[in-house]
């Protein structure tokens, strides 16, 4: 069988290196595209760089031209478009960069794809995000959004272009509205990772105080490395269309810092603090996927539970640390 060539974007972010990891796996040769750093900031992927079907390539959300040398270079059989500022809260300080990279960026890939490649599968990194401050939980792929962030509001207009274009066009791009999913690859200014980094550092005597924001904000958490395979799954379908990908469980903030400080023994009450400036402008209080059509369609369930993801996170942070800042010269 031929081999399959992936392009994946925010290949140096958490589901970039989930996803290129599992397309290797698959035998696909993957081009990792990464946009231009001051620093280093391959660290998620440099376990790949031996692979002789993994390469990185220079693109941008913000340059019209990488994509169409992309398309045109390397003639990719699925195109996954998984890069974005994708920090809700810093989505209010910077909205443009924000709104310009997912909204107009998603845009210039489609017509991209459309204009010079449209026998490539593509796939969209929609978001929960979407459904907002909607009362009506739980949410499926029909339910209303009402964005609460230049974040969502973005994501929602890539979202609706995903369908529009798919509908005007005939061409396979799909949408997959991810709930929340947390790795030891989670960015570190995430809730979910901030919790565990600060609970290893905390252990080892490293840190005193965690600050936090809204503990009673409830989340849809899953596990990364689950989610990454439904993103796959999705581009092998008959037909394209959009899926929730969620556990079907929501749980607070205040529940995850619990089973980690519990997990970790110590108290919360001597660590954690409240910062009124990590609340934001508008909050999104409670968010519950419903993944039944995934589950029938895609044959996808989250395999990992929200006591386990906690946990794991956690024992990963508490070894990195162990390595990175106790051991650090010996
Ligand atoms: P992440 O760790 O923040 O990674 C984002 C990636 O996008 C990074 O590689 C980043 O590059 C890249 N990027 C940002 N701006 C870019 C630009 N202008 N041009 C090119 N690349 C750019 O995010 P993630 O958690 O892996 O999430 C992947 C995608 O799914 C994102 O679109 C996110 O919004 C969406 N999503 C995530 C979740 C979740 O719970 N994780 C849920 C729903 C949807 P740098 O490393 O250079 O910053
Ligand atoms: O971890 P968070 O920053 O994730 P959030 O806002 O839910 O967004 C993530 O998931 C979305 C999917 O639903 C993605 F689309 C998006 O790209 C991103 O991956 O915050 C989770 C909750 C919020 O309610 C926030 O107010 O935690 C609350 N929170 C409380 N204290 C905090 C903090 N969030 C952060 N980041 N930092 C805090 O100190």
């Amino acid at each position: 069988m031929k081999q399959k060539t992936a392009i994946v974007t925010g290949i140096t972010g958490q589901d970039g290196s989930y996803l290129a990891e599992l397309l290797l796996s698959k035998n696909y040769k993957v081009i990792g595209a990464k946009r231009r750093t001051s620093s280093f900031n391959t660290e998620r992927v440099d376990h790949l760089f031996n692979d002789e079907n993994f390469k990185l390539e220079f693109f941008d959300l913000n340059d019209v031209g990488s994509m169409y040398r992309l398309l045109q270079n390397h003639r990719p059989d699925e195109f996954y478009n998984i890069a974005a500022q994708s920090h809700v809260r810093v989505s209010f300080d910077i909205p443009e960069n924000t709104v310009d990279g997912i909204a107009m960026g998603t845009l210039r890939i489609l017509e991209a794809i459309r204009n010079v490649l449209p026998t490539c599968r593509f796939y969209q990194a929609s978001s929960s995000e979407m459904f907002g401050d909607n009362p009506n939980y739980p949410y499926d792929e029909e339910s209303r959004m009402t964005p609460a962030s230049p974040y969502a509001c973005a994501t929602l207009f890539a979202h609706n272009l995903v369908r529009n274009y798919r509908e005007s066009y005939g061409i396979f791009v799909c949408s997959g509205i991810l709930f929340n999913h947390e790795s030891p690859r989670r960015g570190e200014t995430f809730v979910t990772r901030k919790i565990t980094l600060a609970a290893a550092r905390i252990k080892l005597g490293l840190q005193d105080t965690l600050y936090l924001g809204n503990l009673e904000a409830k989340r849809d958490w899953g596990y990364a490395a689950d989610y990454v395979e439904a993103m796959w799954s999705m581009l092998q379908q008959e037909k394209p269309d959009d899926y929730v990908i969620a556990t079907g469980q929501t749980n607070s903030v205040r529940e995850f810092l619990e089973t980690v400080f519990e997990h970790a023994g110590l108290d919360i009450k001597e660590h954690v603090k409240f910062d009124e400036r990590l609340l934001r402008p508008h909050e999104v209080p409670y968010l519950l996927g419903d993944p039944s059509k995934a589950k029938e369609k895609l044959k996808w369930e989250c395999k990992t539970t929200f006591d386990d993801l906690a946990k794991l996170m956690y024992e990963a942070d508490l070894d990195y640390i162990t390595k990175t800042e106790l051991n650090k010269g010996e």
